[in-house]
């Protein structure tokens, strides 16, 4: 990659070139654990992780919560014209993500640059800036791992997007995707995400929900139709949230999503991008709904961050837990990797973390803790008994009669004969405490 000087453009001043210095190091701006050229498992750090900065938590987000105004105030949005405002952001997204070594970004066309009104000058905007981004990713080697269309901010989209009542709403997301898909496909954008904002409800009083997630799964495919025809070759993820800002949203979980896609032919285009904080509020763990997208072969991307275990909303916090990301990078290697995605940083400092370097501490600890995790993963499916204690819990369907009954040859009579033949089974141990321990042993 390219060491970027942007001059008198820096925006992060003081700060240079992150390095690895190895887990001895006390430097707070280096990696201890990513590695970027070390190989595990047969493929380097870099290969695996894929590691991805989002535009908008990283240079939009500026710390405005509902109680109070914006905390961070940006040198790159000074300038008056949104063109040259975008630029400047735009300047300071790749002086970061060259800093940071990170392959890939991610961004709402709303975050490139502000969005009015007038679809046609939307349109021109996001067209100069793709073309500003197109010389950049070029210059510096850096990729785009997604794009996507912000269909939830503005007022308009206040009861939905795609499922909206209104079918006059519903042509605006429709404009607006294609513009974000034309962006996604002049950058090579390898893949191309649909959070559902606000297609949900707030309230089923006012809702035709069978009529609206008809709308839903007619706009992907017309979507789909679209970006296939101009050359898309990538997949297009959705990405599960329960609730926030509705009540309800369609996309609810990965087993939901998983459903919809099956009932409404869409398993061949789309995989999921499981986020950490999603699987929490819906009540799951993020290993859950990593394994539950992997055994139905859609594990696409993730989205990473951690909630708060006091609160119950989508904190987007960083990730640090070790542990935590130990399981996934289990449940990630053993289904062989993202499907064509990788780990996205869909997550913000917080409100008073108010200085430039507090974007990098949050990252490089995101990076490390997942470089730990996979190192840790790795080992434990090559070194332990990990594997091998689930295989042979169910050892009892590899043969015999248990074998029968997975192939279909049994009926519920001959099991009644079974139980009768076999007597009372004896108990097994599901060595719960022993695995727990196992993994930590690793870490
Ligand atoms: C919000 C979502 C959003 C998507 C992209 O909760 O995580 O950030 O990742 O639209
Ligand atoms: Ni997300
Ligand atoms: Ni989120």
């Amino acid at each position: 990659m390219a060491n970027i000087t942007t001059g008198d453009k820096e925006f992060f001043k003081g700060i240079g070139q992150i390095p690895y210095e190895g887990p001895e190091s006390n430097n707070p701006l280096a990696f201890r654990w990513y590695d970027e050229n070390r190989i595990i498992g047969g493929k380097t750090m870099k290969e695996t992780l894929r590691f991805a900065c989002a535009y908008w938590h990283s240079f939009v987000g500026n710390g405005s919560d509902p109680f109070g105004e914006p905390t961070h105030i940006f040198a790159w949005d000074a300038k008056a014209d949104a063109v040259e405002r975008a630029k400047d952001k735009m300047d300071a997204a790749f002086e970061f993500i060259t800093k940071m070594n990170l392959p890939y970004y991610c961004f709402h066309d709303v975050d490139v640059v502000d969005y009015g009104n007038d679809v046609l000058e939307n349109e021109r905007r996001l067209q100069v800036m793709t073309a500003y981004a197109k010389e950049k990713q070029q210059a510096i080697g850096v990729k785009l791992l997604w794009g996507t269309a912000n269909l939830f901010s503005h007022r308009r989209y206040m009861n939905g997007a795609s499922t909206n009542p209104d079918f006059h709403v519903l042509t605006h997301a429709g404009a607006q995707v294609k513009a974000a898909l034309d962006a996604t496909i002049a950058l090579n954008g390898e893949n191309y995400v649909f959070w559902g904002g606000r297609e949900g409800y707030m309230s089923l009083l006012n809702t035709n929900m069978k009529r609206e997630q008809e709308h839903l799964a007619r706009f992907l495919h017309m979507a789909k139709d679209y970006a296939r025809k101009n050359g898309f070759k990538g997949t297009f993820f959705i990405e599960p949230k329960p609730c926030e800002p509705s009540k309800h949203q369609y996309d609810y979980d990965a087993a939901t999503v998983i459903s919809f896609l099956r009932q409404f032919d869409l398993m061949a285009d789309f995989k999921l991008n499981i986020e950490v904080n999603h699987a929490t509020l819906a009540g799951h763990t993020f290993q859950h709904e990593l394994q539950v997208s992997a055994d139905a072969g859609l594990l696409g991307s993730i989205d990473a961050n951690r909630g708060d275990y006091q609160n119950g909303w989508d904190t987007d916090q960083f990730p640090n837990n070790i542990n935590e990301l130990t399981e996934a990078m289990l449940v990630i290697l053993e289904a062989g990797g993202f499907g064509g995605g990788g780990i996205n940083f869909d997550a913000k400092i917080r409100r008073n973390s108010t200085d430039p370097a507090d974007l990098f501490y949050a990252h490089i600890g995101g990076m490390d803790t997942f470089a730990r995790a996979l190192i840790a993963a790795d080992q434990i499916l090559k070194h332990s008994d990990y594997k091998k204690i689930r295989q042979d819990r169910y050892a009892s369907f590899d043969s015999g009669k248990g074998k029968d009954f997975e192939k279909g040859k049994l009926n519920l009579e001959d099991l009644r004969d079974l139980a009768v033949e076999m007597g009372e089974p004896e108990v097994k141990s599901g060595k719960q405490e022993y695995l727990e321990n196992l993994v930590n042993r690793y870490i």
